[in-house]
């Protein structure tokens, strides 16, 4: 069966503010909630450097904290010795026109980037936006229009201004809802007719970041509570949008590199069932308009008694009802094992012993995407979008510059071909895919500059020196080739 896609099938690349955009003091920008967070590695997980009440400096182990090591009125701080990533990411605040027309060099006809909430609304509190902000992505619009290449844009990624972080506890307070949806309708009104595709979270079944000081991992209750928040805040955002905005189209993106039964042990395979459901809870509910009848039994996992503990306000239902999205976004990257007795949502779960791993030890698997795509499209009978799929490896340039990333290219002819198996054979109706991240950008897990996913290398280290000069990889070329076959040449 060939290889080659629709007409209309978009391709492209995705990356977030806080990962590529920098400039974090420029234009009025506010603090975001990650602009605290350090750089790290695997085996030095990132941190955020908090200032204590009585006046320590606490650098936690972790990059997310338990709500409990925190006191409420702790702040984030920034140190001298050390470094936060975000702060200049790869700076595409002053390379947007050069690294767009390197996308468009590749023959993208769209862009997935996120816009920074705290570029808008610097505190989040403000009734007016911050112009010179909303002036940034006009501009980024218009380099963007000048190639057509249509953008699919992040209201939000993993991130908020870090003042809605500290003073309401981040999502776990309703009142973010209505700091959001000003945010949102502010997008909708300026960009509004120059965007069709839209995404209200990243990754929203990851609940990352958000919880009180902006650092915490959420857990249990407030977990579930931040996440009943944000599904609010969605659905009235795509019901506003789809009134201002007849043509939009909106879509939350879920985090669903997959996880298999560790055995065919039927209490393993009953465990994944389980495990599978703890994303489909997000999926579902958002997908479908209300919440999934197997609730109660996810939050009990997480030690909440059910939904009846999750503050509600009446008119919920009937929001999340209206407010249901248009396609099913997703990143896909791994695929992992889960089995009886391991921990409830185990994220990163076990090791499938069939799969190469990259060196950070995610699992190769790509006919995973494939599998992925029907069981989202089997579930939800909704187009789906491809918004982030690629491989993080350690690239060595030549002396000039130069990356013959063959791993790369292996890695993409695997999962677009299983992408289009899932199209042309098995008829899953795909929006397009977004591989992340066509220009090399700061790692979210880790905060590293090493671990690179680009077609383009960046000239950047660990802690940020470099000349930030730009140089295509191997990779350019290929997935040039492939996109002005439309996938065609895939079986070459
Ligand atoms: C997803 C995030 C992205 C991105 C990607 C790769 O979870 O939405 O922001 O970073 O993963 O992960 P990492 O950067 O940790 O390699």
């Amino acid at each position: 069966m060939t290889k080659e896609l629709p007409t209309n099938f978009l391709w492209g690349g995705a990356t977030a503010d806080f990962q590529y955009e920098g400039g974090y003091d420029e234009g009025g920008r506010g603090p975001s909630t990650h602009d605290y967070e350090t750089n790290g590695s695997p085996e030095h997980p990132r941190h955020h450097t908090m200032k204590m009440p009585d006046g320590r400096i606490i650098n936690p182990k972790s990059s997310f904290l338990d709500a409990e090591d925190v006191p409420e009125d702790a702040k984030p701080v920034w140190l001298e010795d050390h470094y936060y990533p975000s702060h200049q990411a790869v700076d595409f605040y002053h390379h947007y026109k050069e690294d767009i027309k390197l996308m468009a060099g590749m023959g993208f006809n769209v862009y997935r980037f996120s816009i920074a909430w705290s570029r808008i609304f610097p505190n989040g509190e403000e009734t007016e936006p911050n112009k010179e902000g909303l002036k940034f992505y006009d501009n980024v619009l218009s380099e963007l229009e000048k190639y057509h290449i249509q953008p699919l844009i992040t209201i939000c990624h993993d991130e908020m201004p870090v003042h809605l972080a500290l003073k309401y506890d981040g999502w776990n307070s309703r009142k973010v809802i209505d700091f959001y949806v000003k945010y949102a309708k502010t997008l909708f009104e300026h960009f509004g007719n120059r965007c069709k595709y839209w995404l209200t979270f990243n990754e929203i079944n990851a609940v990352r970041g958000f919880g009180p000081s902006g650092v915490h991992k959420a857990t249990g209750l407030s977990r579930y509570q931040a996440a009943h928040n944000m599904f609010v805040a969605s659905a009235k955002t795509v019901s506003l949008g789809h009134k201002l905005m007849p043509h939009s189209q909106f879509g939350t993106m879920y985090a669903l590199s997959t996880c298999y039964p560790a055995t065919c042990k039927p209490e393993d395979v009953f465990h994944n069932q389980a495990e599978l459901r703890e994303n489909w809870y997000f999926v579902d509910t958002m997908g479908r308009g209300y919440y999934p009848r197997y609730a109660d039994e996810i939050l009990q996992h997480h030690g909440v008694k059910g939904l009846s503990e999750i503050k509600m306000d009446p008119s919920d239902k009937q929001t999340l009802k209206e407010g249901q999205l248009d396609f099913i976004a997703f990143s896909y990257y791994r695929s992992n094992t889960s089995k009886a007795g391991d921990a409830w949502f185990n994220v990163g779960g076990s090791a499938n012993p069939y799969l190469e791993k990259t060196p950070w030890g995610w699992g190769l698997d790509p006919l995973g995407l494939r599998y992925t795509m029907n069981m989202i499209y089997d579930r939800i009978q909704k187009p789906i979008f491809i918004v982030e799929n690629g491989m993080g490896a350690i690239d060595k340039p030549d002396d000039k510059g130069y990356v013959k990333d063959d791993y790369r290219i292996d890695y993409l002819q695997k999962h677009l071909s299983a992408m289009a198996d899932a199209i042309n054979i098995d008829k899953v109706p795909c929006i397009g895919y977004t591989m992340w991240a066509p220009i090399d950008l700061i790692s979210l897990s880790t905060g590293e500059m090493k671990k690179r996913y680009g077609f383009v290398y960046v000239d950047m280290d660990d802690l940020g020196h470099g000349s930030l000069k730009r140089i295509p990889k191997k990779s350019y070329g290929w997935m040039k080739h492939i996109i002005e076959t439309n996938g065609k040449a895939l079986d070459e």
